[in-house]
This record gives C-alpha cells, sequence and structure tokens, in this order.
C-alpha cells in the first residue's frame, strides 16, 4: 500500500552533519573486508517545528558500494544539503524529488530525507511505523554473522547467537570459505532457519561450488554476484535449488521491478539507505508483494536510529522472512539513542514514540563524534 496519508510539510533552518565513530563488539568480516569501527553520518534536521533525525549508512570505504562515509558527506553539504533549504518548506514526501537531480548517492540521500521525515512525523504527533503501513507491532530479528576463523569458531558464535533467541541465521561467506562453513552449522544445528551472504564475490565460473550449497536447504543465497550481474544472477538462480536474493542489485523500484522481470531474484533484501530511502523502500515492498515475492529488511550496521526505522519497515505486510534487524547489542556495546533495541524472546519492538520513536543520547552522540558541521538557510 502506498503511504496512505502524507507527513507535514516542515519549515527548515538548517542541518546539522555529524561524523560518528562507534567501535563495534566485534570485528565484523564479509567478503569485501573487515570493520572494527562503524563510521556513520547522522543527520539531524532542523525545522521550525523541532528536530529530525536520521542516518546515512556509508561506511568507512566503498568496498559495499561505490558510497562511502566522506563521499556522502561532501554531496551532502555541498548539494543535498542546500537544494532542499532553497526549499524552504518542503514535504517529507517531496524530498527525493528534490534530490533527484544529482544522481546516484542513495545512503546520503536517505538519511536526510529520514530526518526531514522524522521532523515532520515528530510535529503532528505521528509514528513511523503507522506512517509507512506497519501491521505488527514487533518483528522476528534474525543475525549477520562474520566470516570467522574457521569453521569451528563459526559453530561457537552462531551457538551463542541461537542461544540469545535470534530466530534466523546468515553467514557471510565468500569462495573457499562457504561449503565447510555451512555443512559445520547444519551437523551441529540442525534444520535451523540459514540462509548465507556472499555480497558479490563469485562469477558464474563458481556454478558448481554454489550449487554444492543446494543441498543444506538455505533459506536463500544472497547476492552472490556483482551488483550490475542481473542477467548472470538469472543465469544463476536458473541453475540453482537455493533461491537467490539480491540485495546490492536493488538500488531502486526500477531496479527491483527489472530483476524481478528477468527472474534474477525469488526474494528481495530491502534496505532503505540502498535505495534512497524510506519511500522508495516502501515502493519496492509494494511491487514485490504485487509480484508475491518475498521481502527482508536488510541492515547496515545501523545506529538506534536507524535501527528504530528499520524495526517500522520490517512490520509491512509484505516483509514475510526474519530481517537482519538484530538488538542493538549485536554490534554496539554503547549507542547513541536513550533506549537501544533488545531482543524479547527472538523478536525487536517496532518502536511507539513518535516519529522514528527513539530519543537520541546527547551524551553518547557527543562522544562518537569525530567532525560536524551545521549547514543553515
Ligand atoms: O550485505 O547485508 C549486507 C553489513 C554491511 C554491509 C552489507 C551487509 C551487512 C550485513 C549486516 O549483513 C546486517 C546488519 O546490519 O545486521
Ligand atoms: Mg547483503
Amino acid at each position: 500500500m502506498p503511504i496512505a496519508r502524507p507527513a507535514a510539510s516542515v519549515s527548515l533552518e538548517g542541518f546539522e552533519l555529524r561524523v560518528l565513530r562507534i567501535p563495534l563488539v566485534a570485528p565484523f568480516t564479509t567478503s569485501f573486508g573487515t570493520e572494527e569501527v562503524r563510521e556513520a553520518i547522522v543527520v539531524r534536521a532542523l525545522t521550525t517545528d523541532g528536530e529530525g533525525w536520521g542516518e546515512i549508512v556509508t561506511a568507512a570505504a566503498p568496498l559495499y558500494s561505490s558510497e562511502y562515509t566522506q563521499g556522502a558527506w561532501d554531496v551532502a553539504r555541498r548539494f543535498l544539503v542546500p537544494a532542499l533549504l532553497a526549499q524552504g518548506t518542503v514535504a517529507p514526501e517531496e524530498v527525493s524529488g528534490v534530490l533527484a537531480p544529482f544522481v546516484g548517492h542513495r545512503m546520503a540521500k536517505a538519511g536526510i530525507e529520514l530526518a526531514v521525515l522524522d521532523a515532520g512525523l515528530r510535529a503532528e504527533g505521528r509514528v513511523l511505523g503507522e506512517y509507512l503501513g506497519a501491521v505488527h507491532d514487533r518483528v522476528p530479528s534474525g543475525v549477520s554473522v562474520g566470516i570467522q576463523r574457521d569453521p569451528a569458531a563459526l559453530v561457537d558464535v552462531v551457538g551463542g547467537y541461537l542461544d540469545e533467541g535470534y530466530v534466523r541465521i546468515k553467514i557471510k561467506i565468500k569462495p573457499g570459505r562457504d561449503i565447510a562453513e555451512t555443512a559445520a552449522l547444519r551437523e551441529a544445528f540442525g534444520g535451523i532457519p540459514l540462509q548465507v551472504d556472499a555480497n558479490s564475490a563469485y562469477t558464474l565460473a563458481d556454478i558448481d561450488t554454489l550449487a554444492e550449497l543446494d543441498r543444506f536447504d538455505l533459506l536463500l543465497i544472497e547476492q552472490p554476484l556483482q551488483e550490475d550481474d542481473i542477467v548472470d544472477h538469472a543465469t544463476l538462480a536458473r541453475a540453482l535449488r537455493t533461491p537467490v536474493c539480491l540485495d546490492e542489485s536493488i538500488v531502486s523500484r526500477k531496479a527491483a521491478a527489472d530483476a524481478l522481470a528477468l527472474a534474477a531474484a525469488s526474494v528481495v533484501n530491502i534496505k532503505a539507505g540502498r535505495v534512497g530511502g524510506y519511500l522508495e523502500a516502501v515502493a519496492i515492498h509494494d511491487l514485490c508483494r504485487d509480484a508475491a515475492i518475498p521481502v527482508w529488511c536488510g541492515g547496515m550496521l545501523e545506529t538506534g536510529i536507524g535501527r528504530a526505522a528499520n524495526a517500522a519497515l520490517a512490520a509491512l505486510p509484505g516483509f514475510t522472512l526474519p530481517g537482519d534487524v538484530s538488538a542493538s547489542s549485536r554490534f554496539y556495546a554503547r549507542d547513541i539513542v536513550t533506549e537501544p533495541a533488545v531482543l524479547e524472546d527472538g523478536h525487536v519492538r517496532v518502536p511507539t514514540g513518535h516519529g522514528i520513536g527513539v530519543q537520541i543520547d546527547e551524551i553518547a552522540l557527543e562522544d562518537f563524534t569525530v567532525a560536524r558541521e551545521t549547514v543553515r538557510r
């Protein structure tokens, strides 16, 4: 369902941008590298009716996608923020149109749009989940597990998450760190809901290895090939029994429609940052729902800001698979919101406060800030 009732327009006075560096509880290793610190940009929209918060989910280096923190910082302060401030008054639903002339930079746009949306909803006393069309008050929580030293270490780490109550395990894989890892988890934990994420580490030349995964009854394999390999993903999908899910490739509703038309994916991971915002994410949810394609909510190691908004998004009816919507403690010993998301019976609550529904811990925010700039009208 498209957004039923638009949010209030806001009269913009400025935007505060901050780069944060928040230590992770443990290094997070994927096929493209290891992160020990989360570098994120927090956006504070300053309006005549109060503030709104958003998060730009870029990482320090352009390894997952072409976006990265310093690039997002530059495009935000030089182009995106000035374009919005030039409007003066803007409705949250108008933000993407105002920013559309600037090509790409979807994560930067998404974080700014969320700040404006949060400001508009808070000013009206409305809740993000209800605004987006949420139909659940809590969502099942899956966990994304990085590549470990060896399969035995992976079994240990996954065992800990299962003990905590996570209802679905996703492991990162790459060539040479795939079959033995998956086999070890099946051996140790039997038929748990399990999926793998390759972050583009394979090519069609690896089709035999990828077909070996078929014997493990995985929920899905996420993004085995490159971002622009839509036709190759379709070829691979025909050769595998394991459902192919796309992450990196789905950068917009157009990309989603094209992937579905080519049968390149039978499941879609939706990340608001990757697609340019929560409204675009809802549009992709809607088109996948119409096409009977299950979706789930991906994550980008969000702080409590993005984590709250992701829980709201994941509560829409088409999100029929558990998402990477984990507790704050999965990544952080200390978060920047006053009530970080916790795991309750394998689920995370959809916030019910106004806007994104969480309050900023200004002391933590200050402690993690490494750069800041305020751009005013
Ligand atoms: O591919 O889903 C991914 C984190 C950073 C970049 C890409 C990905 C991920 C994750 C973590 O898998 C998901 C989370 O935030 O829990
Ligand atoms: Mg992924």
